[in-house]
């Protein structure tokens, strides 16, 4: 069977990171005879939107929604678009019509890279964030009255469902059951967030009857916030609203060195839909365009689009060919971010190396 793969490359260091994705799947691929077949697409891009003006093509979902998995790098590029334009008229708009509900963001210190938390080693820090990712505060749900006046009144709802916040507690209790610590941490912010948040903690108990072999506790966000940096060993599955999520997964890969090898999993549980698979870093323009950009975050999210698409043996050699190219600690391979002066190229044909044996 041939997996169809979309790669959209996107914006920025995007255009970068992913042919070093591609290298690395295709090695894992020939190394554990998959067939994988690719097609590469230039929108959800800002270039995109400066010709056709808009994101997407009209039948986006249809071209898309062919594929077996996405593949993409990075969206954004404030001086040509608006970040808000970009954002919801791409990534967003694959979450939502592809019912990707499930963000799955881990945040693992990997070896030969320096936290900077003191004294952290690999496996200090360890865990899940499950981020929703339909809903929530990135709603579209709200509006402006009188514009550039001194009344002006502005209003964006947060929008919370049951069947959207049960399904999303759902995987990440799954998770959490399948893991040796078996704990479940969840997001939350019931004290000034009077009316969404008391619910989403409702529901959580209500899903913790289901589940009694799973340890629960909750933070609220700004004190768990401080807790993954004083205590990033009590986590093991961080379960969160769509920003509360987004914001945990940018903090918790900060705390294990860099932001620059987080993976991302995008993911429709259900497969009725293509799951989409990206590094949890942004287009970063200000690196883009120099080859330095860290293409870990891509491959590691390769290595997530393997296990999803039925292939865990190849998905776990490329986190353990990342591993090893890592602890070689070469610093004429490794990327500035990890305190070398390689390149993207040269850093991901190093990985690919590894993966081929
Ligand atoms: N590869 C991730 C990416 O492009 N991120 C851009 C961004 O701003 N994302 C916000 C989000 O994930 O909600």
């Amino acid at each position: 069977m041939t997996h169809r793969i979309a790669i959209i490359p996107g914006d920025g260091i995007g255009t970068e990171v992913t042919p070093e994705g591609q290298r690395a799947l295709e090695a894992a691929a020939r190394r554990f005879d998959i067939a994988l077949d690719f097609e590469t697409f230039d929108f959800a891009s800002c270039d995109y939107y400066l010709e056709h003006g808009r994101m997407l093509p009209e039948d986006w979902r249809h071209t898309l929604g062919e594929f077996d998995a996405l593949f993409f790098g990075a969206v954004g590029w404030p001086e040509k678009v608006p970040d808000h334009v970009s954002l919801w008229g791409s990534l967003l708009q694959f979450r939502r019509e592809f019912d990707q509900y499930v963000n799955l963001r881990p945040c693992r210190l990997l070896p030969g890279i320096k936290s900077p938390l003191a004294g952290r080693k690999p496996g200090d820090i360890d865990f899940y964030v499950v981020r929703e990712n339909t809903e929530g505060e990135y709603s579209s749900v709200g509006g402006t009255m009188f514009e550039g006046t001194d009344r002006e009144v502005v209003i964006q709802e947060t929008v919370m469902t049951r069947t959207g916040v049960d399904r999303v507690l759902k995987y990440a209790f799954d998770l959490a059951a399948s893991r040796p610590r078996k704990k479940l941490t969840s997001a939350t912010k019931s004290n000034g967030i009077a009316i969404t948040m008391p619910w989403w903690d409702k529901r959580v108990a209500a899903a913790a009857e289901g589940y009694p072999e799973v340890s629960v506790d909750q933070f609220h966000i700004d004190i768990l916030t401080a807790n993954f940096v004083l205590h990033p060993d009590w986590f093991d599955v961080v379960v969160a609203s769509n920003l509360f999520g987004d914001i945990l997964s940018d903090l918790g890969p900060a705390c294990t060195g860099t932001i620059g090898v987080a993976p991302s999993a995008n993911i429709n549980p259900e497969g009725r839909f293509p799951s989409l698979f990206e590094p949890v870093h942004g287009s970063a323009p200000d690196i883009a365009g120099r080859g330095i950009a860290n293409p870990i975050g891509q491959i590691w999210s390769g290595a997530m689009m393997l296990e999803h698409l039925g292939h865990p043996e190849a998905g776990r050699t490329m986190l353990a060919a990342i591993e090893a190219v890592l602890e070689e600690g070469d610093e004429r391979l490794l990327t500035p971010d990890l305190g070398g002066q390689g390149s993207t190229e040269a850093l991901g044909r190093a990985i690919a190396e590894r993966i081929a044996g």
